[in-house]
């Protein structure tokens, strides 16, 4: 007889996601991702003026918004028909790419790092650790069979086998401790162009309005480079060790084996210059990308709109009582198809079109110190070392960025909104492809849509019934022991879900 877990809310991940399985003989047979909440982003914007929607919706997210206002620009640079001065291309790059950096490290450290790392290694670590309590001692203690919790952030948790090499535990949670300030490095790399984090001030269609000057690419130069010993000499190093000890989440979460990607970080005009390629990857196969193949399903959402509208026809017309739907999250699909999307599917892209060497090298020799195949990559562990690569390489290309701005060369150029338009801003958010559609009318955004990648990601069933990659990667999976569910939720985890984006 199967049995239901519910998992609601899956903690450690931005906003509210529930997940519920179907287990029997301890496997799950099927699996609901449900998104618990509505923003409605996309009716507040119609309306309005254009110039509002880079502001407005970047406060979709407080962990992406520099990519919602990236994604909303590019699609108002399409609109009004301008080309960006280089400046402008690259200091957009530059507060996008210390975003990633940002994010890649939160989500390691802040977000995952405890499912794997045992927290009551810090008993004998005698550092930072003032503020934790003695976690071994009270795990020995009454307490605990008594159900007594220390004030600790982080108990409980699931009981199961954590890291066991004590000093690994101990360098990884030092190096948790770090992560603050290496965002806070981040952050602040940001925002000598953005303005302020996290929602940044100067993006703008036509390019940025913060001007370049030899202090400011010497300011971000110097925060970078202490940021990339962080990510060279911790954070790769801990999902090496990581990855070491747990080496069958290389084939648990493997989820639907499509991968998408839009392609970021323009290196000169046009989506073709950007240094992540777009392309998309079905049976291992990559074969080229056609935006006019996205559309969204409804039919476990909760929304009355038609199905299979193509985003820039999308609407938005919530139905909370909707019957048989189970999230506020549509479907999107490609050719019919769920999609991954992600730094796996960034990396999975740019290696099998094998243009870019720094990858295609880092990946290899990552996997063979870990002796997996790229194959192997498709799975939990695989997002978290895709992920790490993407942050180091990412870190390298801000640096050789910053060397390209040339102080006091103009960052914007000035443009007219037309009467009537149409923009699709095609990006990459950290947590995968992101796409704004804008249609203006009378001055005035008419309608506009986001498909957000932990939309792609976190998908219910479509109208043909096929889970999404969520879903499908939880689908297969064997639950140890149906009160400590670890397994799904690293499997959840490693996708760095946010439903606060993807229910905008
Ligand atoms: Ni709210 Fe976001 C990213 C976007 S996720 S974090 O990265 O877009 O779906």
């Amino acid at each position: 007889m199967p049995k239901t877990i519910k998992i609601d809310p899956i903690t450690r991940i931005e906003g509210h996601l529930a997940i519920s399985l179907e287990i029997e003989d301890n496997k799950v047979i099927d699996a609901k991702s449900s998104g618990e909440m509505f923003r409605g982003f996309e009716v507040i914007l119609k309306g309005r003026d254009p110039l509002d929607a880079q502001q407005i919706t970047q406060r979709i997210c407080g962990v992406c918004p520099v990519s919602h206002g990236i994604a909303s620009i590019l699609a108002q640079d399409m609109a009004y028909g301008i080309e960006i001065p280089q400046n402008g291309r690259i200091v957009r790059n530059l507060i996008l790419g210390a975003e990633y950096i940002h994010s890649h490290i939160i989500h390691f450290y802040h977000l995952c790092a405890l499912d794997f790392i045992d927290i009551a290694a810090i008993t004998n670590y005698k550092g930072k650790d003032q503020m934790l309590l003695d976690l071994k001692e009270w795990a020995s203690s009454e307490l605990k069979s008594k159900k007594i919790y220390p004030i600790s952030p982080f108990l409980p948790r699931y009981e199961t086998k954590y890291l066991e090499n004590q000093d690994i535990n101990i360098s990884a949670i030092k190096n948790y401790l770090d992560a603050f300030d290496a965002r806070a490095m981040a952050h602040k790399m940001s925002a000598i162009f953005s303005g302020k984090v996290p929602h940044a001030a100067t993006l703008i269609p036509g390019g940025v309005t913060e001007s370049v000057t030899a202090e400011k690419i010497a300011a971000y130069k110097s925060l970078l480079i202490k940021l990339k010993q962080f990510i060279e000499h911790a954070y790769i190093n801990d999902v090496l060790f990581v990855a070491e000890a747990f080496p069958d989440y290389f084939s648990l979460g493997k989820g639907c084996g499509n991968f998408l990607a839009y392609g970021v970080f323009p290196e000169s005009s046009g989506r073709e210059s950007n240094f992540f390629p777009e392309g998309v990857i079905v049976k291992g196969k990559l074969m080229g990308f056609n935006e006019n193949r996205i559309t969204e399903d409804v039919k476990y959402s909760r929304y009355s709109s038609p199905s299979e509208l193509s985003p820039i026809k999308g609407e938005t017309v919530p139905d909370p009582k909707k019957y048989g739907a189970y999230s506020w999250l549509k479907s999107p699909r490609y050719d019919e198809m769920p999609m991954e999307v992600g730094p796996l599917a960034r990396i999975m892209v740019s290696y099998l079109k094998g243009d870019t060497p720094e990858i295609n090298k880092l990946v290899d020799g990552i996997l063979s110190k870990l002796g997996k195949k790229t194959d192997d990559l498709a799975s939990a562990m695989g997002r978290h070392a895709a992920r790490a690569i993407e942050c180091k390489i990412v870190a390298d290309k801000c640096l050789e960025w910053v060397e390209q701005l040339i102080p006091d060369q103009p960052v914007f150029r000035d443009f007219n909104i037309p009467k009537q338009g149409v923009g699709v801003g095609l990006t990459e958010a950290m947590r995968g492809a992101l796409g704004h559609w804008i249609e203006i009318d009378n001055y005035k955004i008419k309608n506009y849509q986001c498909i957000v990648p932990t939309t792609w990601n976190c998908s219910p069933k479509d109208d043909k019934g096929t889970a999404g990659p969520i879903e499908q990667a939880l689908i297969g999976t064997l639950v140890a022991d149906s009160k400590n569910p670890i397994e799904a939720v690293r499997i959840v985890r490693s996708f760095d879900p946010c439903i606060a984006c993807a229910v905008h």
